[in-house]
């Protein structure tokens, strides 16, 4: 080899392609130089090579731990073409490398055996290949980084034909040795995370240390067949904090369990505390919300509930002890209560007694708060044989400007939906009638919140300062009303004295009851033939007689006031038309259809008060 011939710095763990690669460079008039393993096997092929150690003067060490980490390569790779380095080069005797080929120890080969113990994969963490890598990366204006095999014949051609790397390449190739850099340390993160920041390992150490945790393991994912599943944060502590039958006390007042959360139980956790926090922070009153698959069954604030309406939230022999935050949870989870079975609660404010006792009696999945007052837990804990899930929720914690998913393998990426929803998005009134009265505002806050965390598209009514139906996850708008509007009727006839006064059997249960009035009101249960028939009216001391079309319709016109709000624009008139027909008395919705004018003149025809805004809330 002359002295100007150009140098290529071979440091590979993967040996795929090598030798073909190795005599395809020696032949474009390459010096070769190696790390011990890369060099010995090219060598024994026949193609001459130098070990690194011939350019440091120094040899590998610490069992390999240092090979390439000196100045001679990285002062090679680093150096720009400008006097000042040049200058530094000579006087170091030093030459420029040209070319890079690396690629990293194989840490998620090596964590991934059953059997990996810690010093195994501490020790596959690579650090003089990712070093090789960021250097030659950063210097990409004058060096190439080759960082898989998948590259070089691609790499020798371009050569031959040019005689060089093109700028065009260098530029892929170096974004490509920061994409493996960046998912190598992922890998390490990952692992490190479960090793030293999960609640599932090592509590003793973490709370001596007091050191935050990061990562929830999950029991499983979407699904049990999608396993292992993880919820994790990549800076600061974990903002949720799972809080066990039996508290173990770890550092900064936090406590941890062994048990997890499923996937589902998060998503809605995280989705339901974001609207209990928006609506209490846009009414100042405490709010609840009950979620099931990651939409709202129920919301609402801490209203107070009449003697009919706690009969009908089912908190009925509660009421004298209700504190607002037990009447907003019973609001929430009252409102359907066909769907709320099983629910996801989240809790604006610190959980206590009245609202854990209403918690308690119902069938739940889980809770998510800033706090529980002692006695509060002791209910929750008692709560499925003590598996309960309960999770402590940071009311500090603000999530990061964006955020980043995956969906089949591609990264979306987006600003979150961090709008505020307040009385100042309800001032455009477009229709003739325009009086909107505070407690209509309220409304149109908590349905249009609601929205915000609803999975599109969707339709919200509310009333009193509580979701009454919520059509979520409809491809059709009509279809969102309908289902919203025919949830707001059910939740409604519930209110009828002829409901109230059904003749249950003593001891029914209280899930059993909902069901039953539920095929009342919507009329299935006289549709209902042979043994679903006998079931249905096996709860009843005597059998009730069927609401006649009649009363259902005399009932319905009592319902008035309802506001209906929807997550993006009305695009024909006949939402407005079926949103009057459940009480909807003030509608609010984003313009920008072609048939605005057409919707404002129904409304205006049933002297409704239309709001229109700009904020379009859909969410997936
Ligand atoms: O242990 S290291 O982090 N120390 C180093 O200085 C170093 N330089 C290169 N590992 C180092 N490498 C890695 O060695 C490369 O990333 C490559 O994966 C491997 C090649 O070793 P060998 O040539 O001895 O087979």
């Amino acid at each position: 080899s002359t002295s100007s011939a150009p140098i290529a710095l071979l440091s590979v763990y993967d040996k795929e392609g090598l030798l073909p690669f190795a005599k395809g460079l020696k032949g474009l008039g390459f010096r070769l130089l190696g790390s011990g393993g890369t060099a010995r096997m090219i060598r024994e092929a026949g193609i001459e090579i130098d070990d690194v150690s011939s350019i440091t003067n120094a040899p590998e060490m610490l069992g390999g731990r240092v090979k390439t980490l000196h100045p001679a390569v990285h002062g090679g790779i680093l150096s720009r073409e400008i006097d000042s380095d040049l200058a530094d080069l000579a006087t170091n005797k030093i030459s420029p490398i040209t070319l890079v080929v690396c690629n990293l120890y194989p840490f998620v080969l090596q964590t991934s055996k059953p059997d990996c113990t810690l010093a195994a994969a501490i020790e596959e963490i690579d650090i003089g290949g990712v070093t090789l890598l960021r250097a030659a990366a950063k210097n990409h204006a004058r060096v190439s980084i080759v960082s898989s095999p998948s590259d070089y014949d691609a790499i020798l051609s371009e050569w031959k034909e040019k005689g060089q790397v093109t700028e065009e390449t260098r530029r892929g190739l170096a974004l490509k040795a920061f994409e493996s850099t960046k998912s190598y340390d992922e890998a390490i993160a990952d692992y490190f995370r479960k090793m030293y920041a999960s609640y599932d390992t090592a509590q003793e150490m973490k709370a001596a240390a007091g050191v935050g945790y990061q990562r929830l393991p999950l029991r499983y994912g979407a699904n049990p067949h999608q396993k292992p599943a993880q919820a994790f944060v990549e800076q600061g502590e974990m903002p949720i904090t799972d809080l066990p039958s039996s508290p173990v006390a770890l550092a900064h007042d936090r406590a941890v369990v062994s048990g997890s959360p499923g996937y589902i139980n998060l998503l809605d956790a995280l989705n339901s505390w974001a609207l209990v926090k928006e609506l209490s922070a846009a009414l100042d009153l405490p709010a609840a919300a009950s979620f099931k698959h990651v939409s709202p069954a129920g919301a609402a604030v801490g209203v107070p509930l009449d003697e009919r309406a706690a009969k009908v939230f089912g908190v009925e022999d509660l009421l004298k002890d209700l504190t607002p935050l037990a009447s907003a949870y019973a609001r929430a989870r009252g409102a359907d209560r066909m769907s709320s079975f099983g629910d996801f609660i989240a809790l604006s404010h610190p959980v206590d007694t009245p609202t854990a006792k209403i918690i308690s009696r119902e069938v739940s999945d889980g809770v998510i708060a800033p706090g529980f007052e002692a006695e509060a837990l002791e209910i929750l804990k008692k709560k499925k044989g003590g598996k309960y899930c309960v999770l402590q929720m940071d009311p500090n914690y603000v999530p990061p400007e964006v955020e980043t998913r995956q969906v089949y393998g591609i990264s979306l990426q987006q600003r979150r939906n961090d709008c505020k929803i307040d009385a100042s998005l309800f001032e455009n009134i477009v229709t003739k009638n325009k009086e909107l009265p505070q407690s209509a505002v309220t409304d149109m806050i908590v349905a249009t919140l609601a929205l915000k965390y609803t999975q599109s598209n969707s339709v919200c009514y509310a009333l009193n300062g509580t979701v009454i139906g919520l059509g979520a996850g409809q491809q059709s708008r009509i279809h969102c009303t309908r289902l919203a509007g025919d949830k707001a009727d059910n939740w409604w006839l519930r209110h009828h004295p002829r409901v109230l006064a059904l003749p249950f059997k003593k001891g029914t249960k209280r899930a059993d009851k909902a069901n039953a009035i539920d095929l009342f009101v919507t009329g299935q249960a006289f549709t209902a033939e042979g043994g679903e028939r006998a079931q249905w009216e096996s709860l009843f001391d005597e059998t009730p007689e069927p609401l006649s079309a009649e009363d259902k319709a005399a009932h319905m016109k009592q319902l008035s006031g309802v506001v209906c709000s929807s997550d993006a624009f009305f695009p024909f008139s006949d939402n407005v038309h079926r949103a009057r027909r459940s009480g909807a008395t003030y509608l609010a919705a984003p313009s920008g259809s072609i048939m605005d004018a057409e919707c404002i003149r129904a409304a205006d025809e049933a002297n409704m008060v239309y709001v229109h805004h700009s904020l379009r809330l859909f969410h997936h």
